[in-house]
């Protein structure tokens, strides 16, 4: 899954995809360098940031879904109203971080879709969660809130195939979080979902390797989507295409050779 942050304040990316035909060719460019899907999102989520309206988010992603309509598209959003356009538009998934806790009506939205869905683990909102985010056993904790959202969403008609689970690494989270949810990955593929896994150029890898420009972490970022593969992960939200996908085809040979 290819990360197409149409934002102009990212931590990742710097904002470079902020102008729409920016956006455009790195979604395109990402699909042509191997990535399955594109996932393309109007609000930055990086710690500290404040949200945008739906106005303004609508304005960001819809003219880059217009211009890819027709690829795999996921819509990176909380918000009923955009999940519905980008819908409209083609996305084939909703990513959403809040784990439909954000907005009463995208679950509505989802369900009669019949698109998939991400639900993924945050403690607190994007402004406060790294504010000494603490745990007894992060791993149980998360995969309790992942197992909860499950339960609620199919209750909500959301057919449970349809849906896959990420721990969210860096959403209210540790340095030593984040490896710990890497390292015991496969007790949440235990859940039975597909997993998504989203390490890509976070700030815990800077953190580790002592780069504090996001785009030099891309070694990190590759290292931790092979380990995640091996632990049960099956989809990789990344920024750098072309290396998570050559890194990815050997690992994934290696656990099949006999
Ligand atoms: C939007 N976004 C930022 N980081 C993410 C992650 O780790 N997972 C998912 N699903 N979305 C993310």
């Amino acid at each position: 899954m290819g990360v197409v942050n149409v934002t102009p304040d990212s931590f990742s990316d710097g904002g470079v995809n902020f102008r729409a035909e920016d956006a455009i060719a790195s979604g395109r460019r990402m699909l042509d360098d191997g990535a399955s899907i594109v996932d393309v999102g109007g609000e930055s989520t990086r710690p500290g940031s404040d949200g945008v309206s739906v106005d303004e988010e609508l304005r960001r992603v819809v003219p880059v879904l217009e211009a890819l309509a027709g690829r795999p598209v996921s819509i990176d959003t909380a918000k009923a109203e955009v999940a519905r356009r980008a819908l409209q538009l083609g996305a084939e998934l909703v990513n959403d971080v809040t784990a439909l806790r954000g907005d009463p009506d995208l679950a509505g939205v989802v369900a009669e879709s019949g698109v998939y869905l991400c639900l993924m683990h945050m403690r607190g909102e994007p402004r406060t969660m790294q504010d000494d985010p603490r745990y007894d056993d992060v791993v149980a904790e998360v995969a309790a809130f992942l197992e909860e959202r499950l339960a609620f969403a199919v209750d909500q008609g959301i057919a449970e195939e349809r849906i896959c689970l990420d721990p969210g690494i860096g959403f209210g989270k540790t340095v030593e979080h984040n490896l710990v949810l890497l390292k015991r990955l496969d007790e949440l593929a235990a859940l039975g979902r597909p997993l998504v896994i989203g390490t890509s150029r976070k700030s815990f890898l800077g953190k580790l390797t002592g780069r504090p420009q996001a785009r030099e972490r891309v070694s990190g970022t590759v290292a931790t989507n092979v380990m995640a593969l091996e632990r049960g992960a099956s989809v990789f939200r990344v920024h750098d295409v072309a290396p998570t996908v050559e890194a990815l085809t050997v690992a994934s040979a290696t656990l099949r050779a006999p």
